[in-house]
């Protein structure tokens, strides 16, 4: 068999290295690496399942064009064929409307390998419309820029040298699998793990302590745990006084609070919050990760600046074993971006942007000119807010394009289907947004079908439309997918890798060497060179000048309680669920209520019930658990064929924050509210 390094490049912490062994041009099993020092060999369910996705009899291997649109009446057509049509429609409609913009450029993280940006790098070179915003974490990482002015974290290894870790509205027992060992590790050394979250997760079980807030609180249980310290006088002054903006304000404005109304708030004793608070500030270091479900609200970013003051206060920042933990993007700046820049004619092309929050509405408002064609690559639109609208904003486009391994949820409205390639058949780099290892993902096989790669499918657009219409864009068609990676590693990036050439990389994964420490240096890049509690910008932004708690969304009378959609262990977004491997036996979706609940509408488990909004409704069947709130009800997210789309009921509200790191407000997912009956 031979051996192959590939790279897991979903949307995922873990960024995993995978071996995958081949025999006679076939892939025959995929396993973790143990030279990536950070996944250790191992991978999750969905990485083993690989070899499934590949050659999975649903995956489409040929170009196909569906007429007419919605009949599920597809049928093969050759890639010029395909090219021929696409590239057509953009020149009649640059013809019609005088510009690309009627031509929407929809792609999100389906697949987040960097020479998947040769997509991005085409229709940003045609000036068309591209979409902008990301689900993921925009309203967190502004409250870092506010108060960081940068957004950075230590390496997520330096966690085993943590005496508290203080998990706040994230998963990773099933998102960021890899980490867990790493806490683990801590626990076994003597750390204390609390997990703050309105909903027992399997993460929340593997804890030392467990607090409950009512969701979207958190603002206001973090301002409980400050006042808590500061009366102890167990916070750090010379911290404070040294490397902090703000801080005696910040303790006035605390001050002034009462028990009693973050009580009222949070729904908790105050034994609760102080316990946390006398572990954190008094078991040093200590860190605290804040996941992406807390800050998919309307008052999200301002809840973060709240957690973030208590490491200010603390002065939990710059040292092993502290810090606060976030995604973070800044070894993608080492890259030299040659993929996405390569079809670039001009270096700031005039680029028009749609929000991704609300697409649907959003794309059909567009005038002057209107939207008339849609790409979508790596995307499905069923995981968008308010899903409902769509089936109206796509009828508008007079073609929808589409590049993908699978009819999924948006092939219903797609016209023609582009198949792509899966890791295993291209090359490609992904870096990770955790941890601080880089490796190269090798072609393993040959592409199955007549698949090409994201980067083939731009090389082949960008070469179709200049042969119709000289000089549209650069035509970047020399070089192996190979030398395409090779020329991502800048000098920097190869001397941080210490690697003399691209051709070293090839033989393992290799650790960035940056300081395993974020803000060791205790220089902040915020207007005050300090770490900012009282931030002018955000003020300037419309936020409070202090982390002061802002209130989220009430339930609305009619629609009395909260449904969170976050994120399951066997599915990556919309992918894998559709897998036989990964979706036996687990029969998603269920509605989870709890038991108190369950009582008083009479439900019994596996009962079918109906959920509904302003929005519309949909019928699930009912698991009974204590693990929920009695508030709140919860259904993960994901594509599960057949069956309830539940993004109807989200109305994409956008969160407080989100426009200062990435153009536009975070999506509010989680603060969707429902109403139940019996069907
Ligand atoms: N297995 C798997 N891994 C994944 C993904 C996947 O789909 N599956 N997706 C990847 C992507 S794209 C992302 S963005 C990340 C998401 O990964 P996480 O950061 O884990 O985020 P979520 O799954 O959105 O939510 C995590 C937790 O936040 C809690 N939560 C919701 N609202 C609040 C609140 O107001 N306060 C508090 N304290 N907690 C709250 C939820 O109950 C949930 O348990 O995971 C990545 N990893
Ligand atoms: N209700 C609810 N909705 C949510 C969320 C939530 O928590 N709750 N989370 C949101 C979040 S954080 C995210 S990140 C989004 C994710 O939603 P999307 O951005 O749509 O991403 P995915 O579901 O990961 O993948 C979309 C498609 O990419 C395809 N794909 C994979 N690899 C490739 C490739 O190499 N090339 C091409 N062309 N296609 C490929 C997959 O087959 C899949 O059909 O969902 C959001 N939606
Ligand atoms: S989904 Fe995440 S944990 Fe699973 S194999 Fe991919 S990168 Fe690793
Ligand atoms: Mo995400």
């Amino acid at each position: 068999m031979e051996v192959y390094r590939n790279v897991c490049p979903r949307n995922c912490f873990c960024t995993c290295s995978m071996l995958s062994y081949a025999e006679n041009g076939k892939l025959i099993r995929v396993t973790g690496d143990s030279e990536h020092g950070f996944t250790r060999g191992k991978l999750c369910s969905k990485g083993y399942a690989y070899t499934q996705r590949v050659y999975d009899a649903k995956r489409i291997l040929h170009p196909m064009r569906q007429y007419p649109r919605g009949s599920g009446r597809w049928h093969r057509i050759a890639w010029d064929e395909a090219m021929d049509i696409v590239t057509r429609k953009m020149l009649e409609l640059k013809g019609r409307y005088g510009s690309f913009r009627p031509i929407c450029f929809n792609k999100q993280t389906g697949n987040i390998g960097i020479l998947h940006y040769a997509l991005d790098g085409f229709f940003a070179a045609l000036e068309s419309t591209v979409v902008n915003g990301t689900s993921c974490w925009s309203a967190g990482l502004d409250a870092f820029l506010y108060t960081f002015g940068d957004m950075r974290k230590s390496d997520p290894e330096d966690m085993v040298n943590s005496k508290i870790i203080i998990i706040w509205g994230g998963n990773p027992a099933w998102t960021a699998l890899h980490q867990m060992y790493y806490i683990n590790q801590a626990q076994e050394n003597g750390a204390k793990v609390i997990v703050i979250d309105p909903v027992f997760t399997a993460t929340a079980a593997q804890a030392d302590i467990f607090i409950q807030p009512k969701a979207a609180s958190d603002g206001a249980l973090a301002l409980g745990m400050a006042k808590y310290i500061i009366e102890q006088n167990i916070h750090d002054q010379d911290f404070l006084q040294q490397f902090v903006e703000g801080g005696k304000e910040f303790i006035q404005y605390v001050a002034n609070l009462s028990d009693q109304w973050i009580e009222k708030e949070t729904g908790l004793p105050r034994e609760a919050w102080q316990e946390v608070a006398h572990l954190y500030a008094t078991q040093r270091p200590g860190c605290i990760w804040l996941g992406l479900g807390l800050q998919r609200h309307a008052n999200g970013g301002q809840n973060f600046r709240g957690i973030l003051a208590l490491a200010a206060l603390t002065g939990n920042i710059g040292v092993s074993g502290a810090g606060v933990y976030y995604p973070s993007q800044e070894h993608w700046r080492l890259l030299n971006w040659h993929t996405r820049d390569a079809f670039l004619k001009k270096a700031e092309p005039a680029i028009r942007t749609v929000s991704l929050n609300n697409f649907a509405e959003e794309v059909s408002k567009l005038s002057e000119p209107p939207v008339k064609m849609l790409f979508l690559a790596g995307r499905d639109l069923w995981q968008d807010a308010n899903t409902g609208a769509l089936a109206a904003a796509l009828e508008q486009m007079e073609l929808v394009v589409q590049a993908d391994h699978f009819l999924n949820r948006s092939s219903h409205f797609a016209d023609i289907f582009l198949p792509s390639t899966t890791q295993f058949e291209e090359w490609d780099l992904v870096p990770s947004y955790w941890h601080h290892w880089i490796a190269v993902n090798q072609q393993a096989i040959e592409p199955r079908g007549e698949c090409r790669s994201d980067l083939q499918i731009a090389q082949n657009l960008a070469h179709k439309i200049n042969e119709l219409a000289p000089g549209c864009v650069c035509d970047p068609q020399v070089g192996s997918e190979e030398e395409w990676v090779a020329q991502e590693l800048s000098p920097e990036l190869l001397e941080s890798l210490n690697v003399t050439s691209f051709s070293e990389l090839l033989e393992k994964p290799r650790k960035l060497r940056v300081s395993p420490l974020a803000w060791a240096d205790l220089n902040f890049p915020t207007p005050s060179g300090k770490l900012e509690l009282k931030s002018g910008l955000a003020l300037a932004d419309g936020f409070p000048l202090l982390p002061e708690f802002s209130r989220g969304f009430y339930p609305p009378v009619h629609y009395p309680y909260r449904l969170l959609t976050p994120h399951l262990n066997s599915g990556s977004n919309s992918q894998f669920t559709n897998l036989h491997w990964l979706s036996w036996g687990i029969d998603e979706p269920k509605l989870r209520i709890n038991p108190r609940l369950a009582q008083k509408l009479k439900i019994q488990d596996n009962d079918r019930i109906r959920v509904y909004n302003h929005l519309g409704e949909v019928v699930l069947p009912v698991r009974i658990t204590a693990t929920v709130p009695e508030d709140t009800v919860l259904t993960y997210t994901g594509w599960f064929p057949g069956k309830t789309q539940i993004n109807r009921l989200i109305d994409g509200k956008s969160c407080d924050m989100g426009i200062r790191g990435t153009g536009q407000p975070g999506i509010a997912l989680y603060d969707t509210y429902v109403n139940l009956s019996a069907v």
